[in-house]
């Protein structure tokens, strides 16, 4: 008998070379299955992006890029990153895509390896209002290797203060200007970052590793018209695997390709590249774009849900898949809501609010984000009843077990992993 043409995972084989790996796996889907996730920044990948994570292209060297490769037979994992390079730029309308960061990190820290020289200055978004690590975190390479002047939000409004963005660009006449958050749930006006990103003479970078899905979908305004690059992660609100990638002006794209390798990273991934290569496909299409805006309408749901129960929301609301919850009023910290949370079954992360008083440990909010919630199929009244039931488990841990009951009720309707997606 001839090989099938196809070798995918077999897991009755890992369960008897490796049973100890096998009940992990079990165990995680389990878990998955078993709760709720509100994690802004998770979402439940598809079938056939696993399959292609599972291939054997996980065995491939490929330093370079398609057709200039360091390695031989390169030439079937070439069309892998063609395709992802091509459906990329389409799905974004980008000059140039670079599709083989490793995560959200690599990607900026390439780009800011084309961009930079080390002791340069960057103005970016404060972790503590709301931006990341990379954006200039004193712990850090962004916070060592460069100068970083930060900004934030308004303490009356929450939203990002673009006087104080326009007054300390003025001020430090920075190289590059960096745009885009982890905690923030307002849309950010791109077209106001680039004035004065070319009133400066700056660059203008938008980290859109959050709201990248919603922008595939046409469900926000994209950021690539107005910045000259824009880095993003594939597993989040895009639903791809866990992965980074770049997109920039035809300009920059020799720059962003020799950060990317050689000077940041050796061979790609090219099991994640062809897995990237899917997500984009799956994000061209029409149910993409409906996904897309039901992930809006549900974190608005779920943001209006916990408002209603006292919990509210950081600038009143969101626009975008996530809320973030300031707790200050109700006297739990957000280690606490998270643990809970946990407790009745539903997954999100501790997160400090602007201006808060608590470490990053401990902080004053929560985050709470729609992307698996969506995935799984629930729509505004399933994320009210979610609302509901954070605000209790929260307030009232005592009820502990009536949540989680609650919780399995609609997971017995929306169980992941149980369809295609
Ligand atoms: N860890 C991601 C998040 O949760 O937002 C950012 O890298």
């Amino acid at each position: 008998m001839g090989a099938e043409p196809y070798y995918g995972p077999d897991f009755g084989l890992l369960r008897t070379r490796d049973p100890e790996i096998a009940q992990v796996l079990i165990d995680e889907l389990d878990r998955i299955r078993g709760g709720i996730q509100l994690i802004a920044s998770e979402n439940l990948t598809s079938p056939a992006v696993m399959a292609a994570l599972g291939s054997t292209l996980t065995n491939k060297y490929a330093e370079g890029y398609p057709g200039r490769r360091y390695y031989g037979g390169c030439e079937v994992v070439d069309r892998a990153e063609r395709l992802a390079i091509d459906r990329a730029r389409e799905l974004f309308g980008a000059e140039h895509a670079n599709v083989q960061p490793h995560s959200g990190a690599s990607a900026n820290l390439a780009a800011y390896a084309a961009l930079l020289q080390p002791g340069d200055t960057m103005l970016a978004m404060a972790l503590s209002h709301g931006g990341h690590l990379t954006h200039g975190s004193k712990v850090n390479f962004s916070g060592r290797w460069f100068d970083v002047v930060s900004y934030g939000v308004r303490r009356d409004t929450e939203l990002i203060d673009l006087e104080e963005v326009r007054d300390l660009a003025l001020r430090h006449r920075p190289k590059l200007i960096v745009c885009g958050a982890t905690a923030y749930p307002r849309l950010i006006d791109h077209e106001v970052f680039r004035c004065i990103a070319d009133e400066v003479g700056a660059w203008l970078l938008v980290d859109a590793a959050h709201p990248i899905g919603l922008m595939a979908g046409g469900a926000i305004p994209s950021a690539v018209p107005y910045a000259d690059v824009v880095t993003f992660t594939t597993h989040k609100t895009l639903r791809g695997p866990r992965g980074g990638a770049i997109l920039c002006t035809g300009e920059l794209a020799g720059r962003i390709d020799r950060a990317v390798f050689p000077f940041v990273q050796g061979g790609p991934l090219m099991h994640a590249v062809a897995a990237k290569a899917v997500a984009f496909g799956e994000a061209m299409r029409p149910e993409f774009a409906d996904y897309a805006r039901r992930v809006i309408v549900n974190a608005r749901a779920l943001a209006e849900a916990l408002a209603a129960e006292g919990m509210r929301p950081v600038s009143g609301g969101t626009d975008t898949h996530l809320a973030l919850i300031d707790l200050r009023g109700l006297g739990v910290s957000g280690a606490e809501a998270e643990r809970r949370c946990a407790a009745a079954g539903i997954t999100l992360n501790r997160n400090a609010v602007p201006y808060d008083p608590e470490p990053p440990a401990v902080t004053s909010g929560i985050r709470v984000g729609t992307p698996c919630v969506t995935t799984q199929g629930m729509g505004p009244q399933e994320l009210a009843e979610v609302g509901a039931l954070v605000a209790r488990a929260v307030r009232r841990p005592e009820a502990v077990e009536e949540v989680r009951e609650r919780v399995s009720a609609l997971l017995a309707i929306h169980q992941p992993y149980l369809s295609e997606y």
